[in-house]
Formats: C-alpha cells, sequence, structure tokens
C-alpha cells in the first residue's frame, strides 16, 4: 500500500494581475482520483510575485493513472471576480514512473498575461512521489 503526495511549494515570475501592487496568487489543484476530481486551493499570499506556500495536499490513495493532475494559479481580487493567470499540468504516469521532490515546472501563462520578468519563464515548484507504508 502507498500513499500519493503532492507538495506545492512555491512559485516564481507571476504575472503582474493587479493594477497597484502585482498578484494576490493561489493555487487550485486538482488529483483525479478513482471516481472524481479533487480539488485543492492554497491560501492566497498578497501583492508577492514569488509566493511560497508548502502547501501538501492530504494523501491520495488512489488516482486514476491515465489522467493528469492539474495546477491553476489564481489573483485574488477583492471587488471584481478573481483572475485566472497561468497553469502547468503533471502526468501521473510520469509521476509514478519517476518521482521527484521540489522540482520546478514552467508555467503557461493564459490570455494576455506575461510572467513578471519577460526574459524568464513563471514557474512553479512542486514535489509529486508515492510514500510506502506498512500497517
Ligand atoms: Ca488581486
Amino acid at each position: 500500500m502507498s500513499h500519493f503526495q503532492f507538495i506545492l511549494h512555491s512559485a516564481t515570475n507571476l504575472p503582474k494581475a493587479d493594477v497597484v501592487g502585482t498578484i494576490d496568487a493561489y493555487a487550485v489543484i486538482k488529483i483525479p482520483c478513482e471516481t472524481c476530481v479533487k480539488e485543492y486551493v492554497t491560501p492566497f499570499i498578497n501583492d508577492d510575485e514569488n509566493p511560497v506556500w508548502n502547501f501538501e495536499c492530504p494523501s491520495e490513495i488512489y488516482m486514476n493513472t491515465n489522467d493528469e493532475i492539474t495546477v491553476e494559479i489564481w489573483d485574488k481580487d477583492t471587488f471584481t471576480r478573481d483572475d485566472f493567470v497561468a497553469n502547468c499540468q503533471i502526468s501521473i504516469s510520469n509521476i509514478l514512473a519517476c518521482p521527484f521532490k521540489e522540482k520546478t515546472i514552467i508555467l503557461k501563462c493564459v490570455d494576455d498575461y506575461t510572467p513578471y520578468d519577460k526574459s524568464k519563464p513563471a514557474t512553479v515548484t512542486i514535489s509529486a512521489f508515492y510514500k510506502s507504508f506498512r500497517n
């Protein structure tokens, strides 16, 4: 038996999404499981294009291995709807074949958003691995 662990550590160089300030970033993590897609939402970090969450999703035992984990980056807004700014997908079969710790993954910015420093990509740092246990 083994538990799947998914940790979103941080992001860097996120797009500027606010007129005043940079971005109030939070992440929505979608993990496809046996019968549903589980969604986990991190707290938002106020006005920081390099947010650190160290957000650990509750362990999953069953995942749909043909599917992908999606990480979406959103900007929290007070008076208007939150803005979806970037995302990335990670193949579960790739994780099973090659688990990783603190790996940096490039984000795809959506719509007209561009990385804060346009000369570099926006990234997230993620750990995804199976942890075996005995009863
Ligand atoms: Ca905002």
